[in-house]
């Protein structure tokens, strides 16, 4: 982890309710992607990489297969945030949200995040489908500074 550096995040945001993603990152446009990362899911409560490196600012689509028969999701964010959304999630199971940080899909089907990661250290990852989490499906990116 390096510290002591202060973070970029210069450019102001469109929209409202992003502040308190400064730290994980932000969504971004897909226009300024700058690398594809692949990302499997499937029945076994994996995700393939689990761990995933980058650097500070960069752009990343994570193109999400989900090559189980369940339906499973990719959420982006905080160990704290991840836990309670996974808390929600076992209360109401048939919650729908479809947030920037997230990809849900049916068994078979692709989809994407594109997300610019900010200052370097880890943001987690995880699928918050009832019972997943506690299973072990999560994941972490590892941001470098450049
Ligand atoms: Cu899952």
């Amino acid at each position: 982890m390096q510290d002591g550096k202060t973070p970029v995040h210069g450019e102001h945001q469109h929209g409202g309710h992003e502040a308190e993603s400064s730290l994980i990152g932000k969504a971004s446009d897909p226009a300024k992607v700058t690398r594809t990362v692949t990302v499997d899911m499937n029945d076994t409560m994996r995700f393939t990489p689990a761990s995933i490196s980058v650097k500070e600012g960069e752009v990343i689509r994570f193109a999400v297969k989900n090559s189980g028969k369940l339906k499973h999701e990719m959420v982006i964010g905080s160990a704290s945030e991840l836990k309670e959304h996974a808390q929600l999630m076992a209360k109401f199971p048939d919650m729908e949200h479809a947030e920037p940080n997230q990809v849900t899909l049916l068994p078979g089907k692709t989809g994407n995040i594109v997300w610019q990661f900010g200052k370097a250290g880890k943001v987690d990852f995880a699928c918050l489908q009832p019972g997943h989490f506690e299973a072990g499906m999560k994941g972490q990116v590892v941001v470098s500074a450049k």
